[in-house]
């Protein structure tokens, strides 16, 4: 009898302490990308940062490979509180407003260094334009130069003539509408499946999602033409943000800073690995020549122009701005 009394006490005793002396909050982030992609792995080491730095009040649940919501819903999901965190590929909204296409405007930033001073430029629109939707950036994060997947040489634009082109945005859609290939727009999370049934045989994307999707199961050569670096941006809703207390806000502040640094870095350090590792499955992994280079400049002045038109006074002003900062 005392032994089951001690037990019992025990048992109170130890549900009593591991029991939070306070309430708990829990967020979910739905994410549209796998969970060994660098981007997951970075959001995963945010929430750990966030649950140690608001001393456990703050629990954040990442859901990779949109397995709460699909890439094209997550922004909404967020807005509507079904969400309370999410990360998304900006240019996916580019239809609500040109500035969410900025980065992927062809040859206007090509290299980390220069991202960077383009997203220091796009920033503060960017935020302005998600304030206006009840929304609070938190950080972005670049994904490696992206470059051109086929199932064959191709030395000129002319060659792309033709292919079955998939596009993640409206930018990679409107590039197989300029060289005459037929664009099918499928995220991430199915490409893969896209590539094996034949349904696409080329696309622009980064060596991150070659990887990611097997692509030398399918295609054959990667040409590394650099042309943009699309970036994720992480956003909370600003109502679930603002009925936090201060320290766990701050806890929130301080880890997406955090994230931001190891993210930019992360981007870095795995597109020559990412590369590699296609290399060693067999693909060609090449710099595009000198006409299909030249081909490329053109579509990407193009896709200036349209951007410009769309974006008017305020657009240019972000360019000049990056312009100026010395790209
Ligand atoms: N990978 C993502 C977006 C940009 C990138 O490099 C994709 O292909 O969907």
């Amino acid at each position: 009898m005392r032994h089951w009394t001690k037990l019992s006490l025990g048992l109170a005793g130890a549900l009593l302490l591991s029991a939070p002396a306070f309430a708990q909050t829990k967020w979910n982030l739905p994410a549209a990308y796998p969970n060994d992609n660098f981007h997951t792995e970075n959001l995963n080491l945010f929430a750990k940062d966030v649950g140690e730095a608001a001393g456990g009040k703050l629990q954040i649940t990442v859901h990779g490979n949109a397995s709460l919501f699909k890439a094209p819903e997550i922004k909404r999901a967020v807005q509507t509180g079904q969400a309370q965190v999410g990360e998304v590929i900006i240019s996916l909204h580019e239809n609500e407003d040109p500035i969410y296409g900025l980065d992927v405007v062809p040859f206007v930033a090509t290299s980390f260094d220069q991202a960077k001073k383009l997203w220091a430029a796009q920033k503060p629109a960017i935020e302005k334009k998600l304030a206006s939707q009840g929304l609070m950036l938190l950080y972005a994060i670049p994904w490696p130069p992206q470059g051109l997947f086929a199932k064959k040489d191709i030395n000129t634009v002319e060659d792309m003539k033709g292919l079955k082109w998939r596009a993640y945005n409206v930018g990679t859609a409107r590039i197989a509408e300029l060289v005459g290939a037929q664009p099918v727009t499928i995220q991430a999370a199915e490409l893969a499946q896209a590539l094996a049934t034949g349904a696409v045989n080329s696309f622009m994307s980064s060596s991150a999602t070659g990887y990611d999707t097997k692509v030398w199961e399918s295609l054959t050569h990667f040409y590394d033409t650099q042309a943009w670096l699309p970036k994720n941006m992480v956003f909370v809703n600003k109502a679930a943000f603002d009925a936090l207390d201060k320290p766990t806000q701050d806890a929130v502040l301080s880890s997406a800073k955090k994230a931001e640094e190891r993210g930019w870095q992360m981007a870095q350090d795995k597109t020559k690995w990412y590369m590699e590792q296609m290399a060693q499955k067999g693909m060609k992994v090449l710099p595009p020549g000198p006409e299909l280079k030249a081909g490329f400049q053109k579509v990407g002045e193009q896709l200036t122009q349209d951007w410009l038109k769309k974006a008017g006074p305020d657009g240019q002003a972000v360019i000049d701005a990056y312009k100026k900062a010395g790209m």
